[in-house]
């Protein structure tokens, strides 16, 4: 089992040495997404950027690091989602597998493999370390009363049954856990299951499945985690202390289920591994596509294994994955699970279902060049201890005053004024002055925090730091005031901006795993190529380097944008409520002959006002094509005078005449009601002649 790496003191001649033995190599996880979905920004903010960002540092240090990731393409959730599109389960991962590997490549998400859980290489890694444990007799098999779908002929495992939690009462857990309160179920444990196929109650049946007797762990996860593990994050220890607090159970690990990895036993016709089973060896049948040496990652102890996840994923990597580790028994188990919390959009739950989400691959269409901006906004608000909001007023607001105003305009001055005095030429330092070595002394402190803070899974705090580097930068050219100075001091001007260029060349660098996309740009207009950790300091560039041409690294984001975006929510939500609210039920039948009384025609509002002393009534004047009439409606909660005006319409011209407070009207304007009784116009898509016939 992994040893973790001691901090030993070395007592040499009176001074104390700390030798942190630093891992030989990292192991860095993210957790597979289902492919039953694209990524949004909850994912990742919860697992992928601060992934990401620990391994670009990482590698920035020249540490040995390999990130692995792929789709998760087995469970319920995939099933659900083909039964859901009337497709194959595999026509479903296949199309959301590209999706989102797609995705994370464009957005500079840097795994260095992202498979999938299709993979033969998966299936043959999954079926024998299930059967490893088999052979050794860890599992305990055990013929079960499980929930079944009479209608549907299944059983119910998993998000085929939901029910009410025991531990929390949330209504919606499902049959393997309740991702209000994190806790893990069996599907009996749920209160007044109902299925999630059939809607119907289910029965229990008879089935055979195989246990992970968990509670014959618990005395090694517990001291391995309350005990040599307090070090990990409060969220993370305190989950892990509920569960063995309310003692573990055995889990089934196998399903009936037609979609998965076939239990690798005879006897076991129609049983897939459970997918949490399944999904964590992912991370190995990854390890063992991407390099023959992957032994070395799994089963070293000098290799740091650490899982980024979020926190509904807590149980399974803290709790059941090192379990079947350990007991399988050549495998290293996880030094770190850094698990987030979840992020919320616009003050609501995100949620797939009701598309309330900002989707990564739609964000790349829409906002081209600006993956930083959506990395540092969901950084700085990244959920490490708590859940957290997305708003697009404060990706404005992000972007504007702290990308625009603080990072890119010093940047920007730094370089403008280089090439404007001294030919984009790094200038020679003259002299230093204190204030000169104050700021230097600086930027030390920056890195060694910044360096904490990412240690320490710390991204929002690693991330203010990087900003007090682009703040001190701004400070310094403030207070300095090199383009007073060039006429009469110009050797002051080029010490002021060979230190400017140095701070620039640490953002660049210590942006990196942060703003990768930036920090390319930023190496290319410096021209600087030497890049790893080690090279932070106060002289990156040396006097006479010449510079390449300055860009604007950050353009404004107008409130338009924003707009557009909160429309775009606003719409998903009415489609929310909509699809949620039942239509009116169909009227009575009636025949052609008397649907073809009515003459509907189009027509064109020619004039319109509010009808005196009413809230709902507009008098129109409308050319019906056949002549001009008066026709009083009742859109004026909707629709102001001057936005039907000339708007073509839809109107019934053979309707009774009748008076309206005192008004003839002469007709109906056909409208679409909504089940909220919002009115919308009927009308062509495309403007007709007044008077076509509407059949
Ligand atoms: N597919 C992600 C989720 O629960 C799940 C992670 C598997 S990591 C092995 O949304
Ligand atoms: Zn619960």
């Amino acid at each position: 089992m992994a040893q973790k790496p001691q901090c030993g003191l070395v007592f040499l001649s009176k001074q104390i040495f700390f030798v942190m033995n630093t891992p030989k190599r990292y192991l860095i996880t993210s957790a597979l997404p289902y492919a039953n979905g694209p990524i949004h920004i909850g994912h990742l903010a919860g697992v992928y950027i601060p992934s990401d960002i620990y391994t670009r540092y990482l590698r920035l240090k020249g540490r040995e690091v390999i990130s692995i990731c792929g789709s998760d393409e087995h469970g319920v959730p995939i099933t659900i989602k083909a039964r859901q599109e009337g497709v194959s389960p595999q026509a479903i991962v296949d199309k959301y597998h590209s999706i989102i590997k797609d995705s994370f490549e464009r957005f500079g998400i840097a795994f260095d493999i992202y498979s999938r859980t299709s993979s033969k290489m998966h299936y043959e890694t999954a079926s024998q370390f299930f059967r490893k444990l088999y052979d050794d007799g860890v599992f305990v098999e055990n013929t079960t009363q499980q929930y079944y779908d009479e209608e549907v002929k299944q059983f119910l495992a998993d998000r085929y049954i939901t029910g009410t939690c025991p531990h929390c009462s949330n209504p919606n857990a499902y049959g393997d856990q309740c991702e209000k309160c994190g806790t893990s179920l069996n599907a009996t444990d749920l209160i007044s299951p109902k299925s999630t196929l059939s809607g119907s109650a289910p029965v229990l049946k008879e089935t055979k499945h195989w246990f992970l007797p968990l509670d014959k762990f618990q005395p090694f996860l517990e001291k391995w985690i309350l005990e040599e593990h307090k070090d990990w994050k409060t969220n993370v220890f305190g989950q892990c202390k509920s569960w063995f607090d309310m003692g573990l159970q055995p889990r089934a690990v196998s399903r009936d289920l037609d979609w998965g990895v076939p239990v690798p036993v005879e006897g076991a016709e129609g049983k897939v591994l459970y997918v949490w089973f399944d999904a964590p060896i992912g991370y190995i049948s990854a390890t063992r596509e991407l390099t023959p040496d992957w032994e070395k990652y799994w089963k070293d102890s000098e290799t740091r294994m650490i899982h980024f996840i979020g926190k509904d994923n807590i149980v399974f990597h803290c709790i059941v994955f090192p379990a079947m580790l350990k007991a399988e028994g050549s495998y290293i188990l996880p030094d770190n699970v850094p698990a987030n919390e979840f992020l919320n959009l616009e003050g609501d739950k995100i949620s797939t279902s009701r598309n309330w989400a900002v989707w990564l691959h739609e964000y790349l269409e829409e906002f081209p060049g600006k993956q930083d901006v959506l990395r540092y906004t969901l950084t700085a608000n990244m959920p490490e201890t708590k859940d957290n909001d997305f708003t697009w007023k404060d990706y404005q607001t992000r972007n504007n005053s702290e990308l625009v105003a603080i990072l890119g305009n010093f940047v920007n001055r730094a370089m403008v004024l280089t090439h404007k005095y001294f030919e984009g030429k790094v200038p020679n330092v003259d002299s230093i002055s204190d204030f000169d070595r104050e700021i230097l002394n600086e930027i030390p402190k920056l890195k060694k925090s910044i360096e904490e803070n990412l240690e320490s899974f710390r991204f929002r705090e690693a991330l203010k730091e990087l900003m007090n580097l682009a703040r001190l930068g701004n400070k310094y050219l403030a207070d300095t005031e090199p383009w007073k100075l060039i006429k009469t001091e110009p050797e002051r001007v080029g010490t002021i901006l060979n230190i400017s260029l140095q701070i620039t060349a640490n953002l660049a660098i210590l942006g990196e795993p942060f703003l990768p996309f930036t920090a390319d740009r930023l190496c290319k207009m410096l021209n600087l190529t030497q890049t790893t950790w080690e090279n932070v300091g106060e002289s990156v560039l040396s006097a006479g380097h010449q510079l390449n041409q300055a860009e604007l690294l950050f353009d404004k984001i107008e409130d338009e944008t924003v707009e557009k975006q909160l429309a775009k929510l606003q719409a998903t939500k009415a489609a929310n409520e909509s699809a949620t609210k039942k239509a009116n039920p169909q009227k009575e039948e009636i025949t052609y002959e008397e649907f073809s009384k009515m003459d509907i025609r189009t027509g064109t509002v020619l004039e319109a006002e509010v009808v005196p002393k009413t809230q709902k009534l507009l008098k129109l004047k409308i050319d019906t094509g056949v002549d001009q009439r008066t026709v009083v409606s009742g859109i004026a909660e909707y629709f102001k005078p001057d936005e039907v005006v000339g708007r073509q319409v839809a109107i019934l011209i053979n309707l009774a005449p009748r008076k309206i407070r005192g008004i003839e009207s002469h007709g109906m304007i056909l409208m679409a009601e909504d089940a909220d009784g919002k009115l919308r116009f009927v009308q062509p898509n495309e403007s007709v002649a007044n008077g076509s016939e509407i059949k």
